[in-house]
């Protein structure tokens, strides 16, 4: 076995071949099992998963921070190249696969302007609106409801959300737009996928009717991306362990 993994790096994790994800049910992993699946479908691009169960903290072991420091998933292992590339960050996964296997940017873009406004969107959202949906997450799901922590990180998804529909609204000009990022109506692209996988829940995360009679556009754009085939395979079966077990990853080691 190679000695670019720990030796008790699982075995699935060091036999796999080609690309192979380690991934769980949450939405920075449903960003890149969405990817994964409309690469599948618009090329043919083959892979493989593991699962990991965050509450046994399987990726606080030292196996896992050789591969990650940040102990954190999802991650990409491409083990075409010598030794394996592994991306951590789920943009930056977006943006390894889309440069990897789009070669008709099906996904991405090759202008420069296009792809400066995919930037742009793409960063907003990882630096801006999961952080603070990820704390609000958090805290809304704790015993005590009424803490001001739940307040300043709800108050900044609000804000977030706002930024998102100014931009699919056109409220200040530009015109409506489908997508968050290229010409005109916009194409749908990973920047799409990146926020997607968090926004698709816009009315399960606590919002009042008021609120959410602020983002007609916003969640418009929820429903026209979640009736894609592939938005719906990566939200499946395939990346639950209840579903399929013998996908997870589990080692003795403390
Ligand atoms: N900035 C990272 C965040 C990754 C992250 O927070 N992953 C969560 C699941 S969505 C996780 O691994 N949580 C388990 C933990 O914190 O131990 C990314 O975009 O990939």
């Amino acid at each position: 076995m190679s000695s670019f993994y720990a030796a008790e790096t699982p075995e699935r994790v060091q036999k796999a071949q080609g690309l192979h994800l380690i991934t769980s049910l949450t939405p920075n992993g449903r960003k890149v099992h969405i990817l994964l699946e409309e690469l599948k479908e618009a090329y043919g691009l083959e892979w493989t998963t593991s699962l990991i169960d965050l509450d046994k903290n399987e990726q606080k072991k030292d196996w896992f921070l050789r591969l990650n420091p940040n102990g954190r998933i999802p991650i990409l292992i491409d083990n075409n190249t010598s030794p394996p590339h592994v991306v951590m960050e789920s943009s930056a996964e977006l943006l390894y696969l889309v440069n990897l296997a789009d070669k008709n940017d099906i996904f991405w873009f090759s202008d420069p302007i296009e792809q400066s406004e995919a930037f742009q969107w793409l960063i907003f959202w990882h630096a801006s609106g999961q952080p603070n949906q990820g704390q609000y997450n958090f805290f809304r799901n704790k015993a005590d409801q009424s803490s001001l922590a739940i307040d300043r990180f709800k108050s900044e998804v609000l804000r977030v959300y706002d930024v998102l529909e100014i931009r699919l609204s056109g409220r200040y000009g530009g015109g409506t737009r489908e997508y968050l990022a290229g010409r005109g109506k916009g194409k749908y692209s990973i920047t799409d996928v990146n926020a997607w996988a968090w926004i698709r829940n816009i009315r399960r995360i606590g919002f009042s009717e008021d609120e959410l009679a602020q983002f007609p556009y916003l969640q418009q754009w929820v429903d026209h991306i979640a009736a894609r085939p592939a938005v719906e395979r990566g939200l499946g079966e395939w990346y639950d362990e209840d579903m399929h077990p013998e996908l997870l990853l589990e080692t003795s080691e403390l």
